[in-house]
């Protein structure tokens, strides 16, 4: 473990030292129904996690959930127990920049946890960046890009109202890329919707799709023809998470679109199994999955070695959670398919003073110290879980 004579000295190295780590569950609801195969939310569920440096700066960080349990195993419930009778005590009194030994700490203190995990290594950032005067993504290694290319995913499950939407972001120049949200209906039902939008939005918009594991591989087999017919650039996740030697037999086919890597890539072990399997062309970066910013690197660093493409993935963050992937997704050297961070824009209200910036089809890295946002004391008080 870490040892303390040897560990870097910075003048100030006690001022850093973690006073406490808090959580709230704040519950924010959406502007519509998102509906995705196995869930179906009008509101999004997240915790707020505030830590306090020696030196009186906070820092602040979100692990954000789709529905209860059900998107992962994680729940704001069970992120917040975990957050308050482990995670809090084993970083307690730690040196909030010395990154590593805090996901050491909080390995030796739980097991996975990897939303609880993400949201307390983001505050970490935070409050370090805060601290340094310096932006997360320069405690990364830095940015290469200031914006990203932004989806928007059509989840309602009614094309006209789908396609009526799609239309109005492209009319405000917020998003021109829509993911469909596809598998909660029968497959036949899902095609039929899909050639409505795609015949609508045709020379307008690009289209991937998202299964959200609803398949089976002769249900694929069968029906990802159709969606190529159609011009839909990407298939997100099409078999269930287990089945990563699936997805590679279906990437032998030439009729099949790209296959996007999302449920079945926790952490590096995994990318590197989906490699080996030759079951991916891209992989979906989240927070959530890969336990933080520095997971989230390793993830993306392995994905690079083996010829995946990064994606920018989100769970519907708001704009704390979103700010925080695009300082660790601002330094990746490649994000060939943009991200999807529309989470601040789904929701009927932001938990912070300045939510990111949406314009000309990106979205911004914001700029300042730490992530680069301030909590609003007022909106955390109207969404906080009571
Ligand atoms: C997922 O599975 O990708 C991301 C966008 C969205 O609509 O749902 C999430 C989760
Ligand atoms: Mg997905």
């Amino acid at each position: 473990m870490l040892n303390p004579d040897r560990a870097p000295v910075l003048d100030d190295a006690d001022e850093l030292a973690i006073r406490s780590v808090t959580s709230t569950i704040v519950d924010v609801p959406t502007v519509r129904r998102h509906k995705l195969s196995n869930t179906s939310v009008t509101a999004q569920n997240y915790v707020i996690v505030q830590v306090l440096l020696e030196n009186g700066v906070e820092g602040i960080g979100e692990a954000a959930t789709l529905g209860g349990p059900r998107w992962s195993e994680e729940s704001v419930e069970s992120i917040k127990a975990t957050i308050d009778a482990y995670l809090a005590p084993a970083v307690k009194g730690a040196r909030a920049d010395l990154f590593e030994a805090a996901a050491l700490l909080m390995a030796g203190a739980a097991k996975r946890n990897n939303a609880a995990k993400a949201a307390v290594e983001t505050a970490l950032f935070d409050a370090v960046g805060k601290s340094l005067g310096l932006p997360a993504h320069a405690l990364l290694g830095g940015a290469v890009r200031p914006s990203f290319p932004v989806l928007w995913t059509l989840a309602s499950g009614d094309p006209a109202q789908e396609i009526e939407e799609a239309l109005g972001k492209i009319a405000q120049r917020l998003h021109k890329t829509f993911k469909v949200k596809i598998g909660a209906q029968a497959p036949e039902a899902d095609v039929a919707r899909l050639r409505r939008i795609a015949g609508a939005l045709e020379g307008r918009a690009t289209l991937i799709v998202d299964v959200n594991q609803a398949w089976d591989e002769t249900t694929a087999i069968r029906h990802l023809p159709e969606l190529r017919g159609m011009g839909i650039r990407l298939v997100e996740q099409p078999l269930p998470a287990w089945n990563v030697e699936g997805l590679g037999r279906l990437r032998t086919r030439a009729d099949v679109p790209p296959i996007l890597a999302d449920e079945c890539v926790f952490d590096a072990h995994d990318m590197l199994a989906v490699a080996r399997a030759n079951a991916a062309d891209a992989v979906s970066l989240k927070l959530v999955k890969h336990g933080g910013l520095l997971g989230l690197r390793k993830v993306a660093a392995v994905a690079e070695a083996a010829g995946i493409a990064n994606y920018g993935g989100c769970l519907l963050e708001s704009s704390v959670g979103a700010a925080a992937h695009l300082h660790a997704f601002a330094t990746l050297p490649r994000l060939d398919w943009g991200v999807e961070h529309f989470g601040p824009q789904i929701l009927v209200d932001d938990l912070v003073t300045e939510p990111l910036r949406f314009a000309d089809f990106e979205v911004h890295l914001p700029d300042g110290p730490g992530l680069g946002l301030a909590l609003d004391p007022d909106k955390i008080r109207r969404f906080a879980r009571r």
